[in-house]
């Protein structure tokens, strides 16, 4: 996006975050606790290492990233440049800032309308994470409207009207059973007409064993292609932090189908898989967006990676 968003650097420059990191907390006590402990040594030895190696590991950081940022770790204690524990959770966290900050966060919402198509497997907190991106984007200024492309389901279409309503959001909806690219494009010509800057178009779960779902996909995405070959913007895959690592292996399939832009991570408060963001990202090579802490309309914010880090190392 171009311009920031305002409600994005205000949610980001403060209580929204301290908000994650005690959300985040609340879900992981025992890691939380390993950490403390951790901060509380006297020394840099070998235990600190394999210790931290552990915690790290089991806060669902990636074997990968952690193995990588040890090394480095272990060279800067041995030429003494680190001291303390404190100061080793410093360096491990530039060290993790390094790797995320490679890659690009920022949606692209530069058409005319943009689209947004949110993907994922079942639950993992789609249609919650619209209902909330058109929160946040409506207070950053723009003019959401919603596609209510996951039509197998009566209850499905009702339970995003009423998000719609929450959100002061327009929904664009069809019967139950009808074509879901219908709806996409149908969403598309009403954002036109009345002014919207950005469709959000909110799909059925699905398993990537399903052909035919996965297929049908593809379909949306063509039909949204037919308005504008830009389109559309993102493709956001929406994975449940509690699932973890397994979440990345699930959306990896979707990028046969669909081309992923960007994650969002919901689900983050109470997951004890708090580095979840980091082996996600290992495994998928696609930047977290967006993440969730919660039910309620702004529990959506723009990910953050110095103050993820924050607090996941508790720093
Ligand atoms: N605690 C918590 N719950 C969440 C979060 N995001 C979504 N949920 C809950 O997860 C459940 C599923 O959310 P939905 O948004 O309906 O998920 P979905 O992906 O649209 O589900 P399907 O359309 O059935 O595939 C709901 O009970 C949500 O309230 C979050 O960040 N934190
Ligand atoms: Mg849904």
């Amino acid at each position: 996006m171009s311009d920031p968003p305002k409600r994005a650097e205000e949610a980001s420059s403060g209580g929204w975050w301290r908000r994650f990191a005690d959300r985040l907390a609340t879900g992981r006590k025992a890691y939380v606790a390993d950490l403390q402990e951790l901060l509380g040594r006297p020394a840099l030895d070998e235990q600190f290492f394999e210790d931290l190696e552990g915690t790290l590991l089991s806060a669902d950081v990636g074997a990968a990233t952690t193995e990588r940022t040890l090394r480095r770790l272990r060279a800067e204690a041995a030429s003494a440049h680190l001291r303390s524990p404190t100061d080793a959770l410093h360096y491990l966290k530039q060290a993790f800032l390094q790797e995320m900050q490679r890659m690009d966060r920022s949606l692209r919402l530069d058409g005319q309308p943009a689209v947004v198509l949110v993907v994922g497997v079942n639950g993992s907190g789609k249609t919650t994470t619209v209902a909330k991106l058109a929160h946040l984007l409506g207070q950053s200024g723009r003019r959401p409207l919603i596609a209510a492309a996951d039509t197998y389901r009566a209850a499905a279409i009702d339970q995003l009207k009423l998000w719609g309503e929450r959100a002061e959001t327009p929904v664009i909806a069809h019967q139950p059973g009808s074509d879901p690219g219908a709806v996409a494009y149908d969403a598309i010509q009403a954002a036109r007409a009345r002014g919207s800057d950005v469709v959000l178009v909110d799909t059925a779960g699905r398993l990537h064993t399903r052909v035919d779902l996965m297929d049908e996909l593809r379909k949306i995405q063509r039909v949204i292609q037919r308005h504008d070959p830009a389109a559309p913007q993102e493709v956001l895959a929406v994975l449940d932090a509690h699932i973890g690592q397994n979440s990345a292996q699930q959306v990896k399939h979707f990028g046969d189908a669909v081309r992923l832009t960007g994650l969002v991570v919901t689900k983050m408060d109470g997951s004890a898989r708090a580095g979840v963001v980091l082996s996600i990202e290992e495994d998928l090579q696609v930047p977290t967006k967006l993440v969730g802490i919660g039910e309620s309309l702004d529990d959506l914010n723009f990910f953050d990676p110095a103050r993820y880090l924050d607090a996941l190392l508790g720093l």
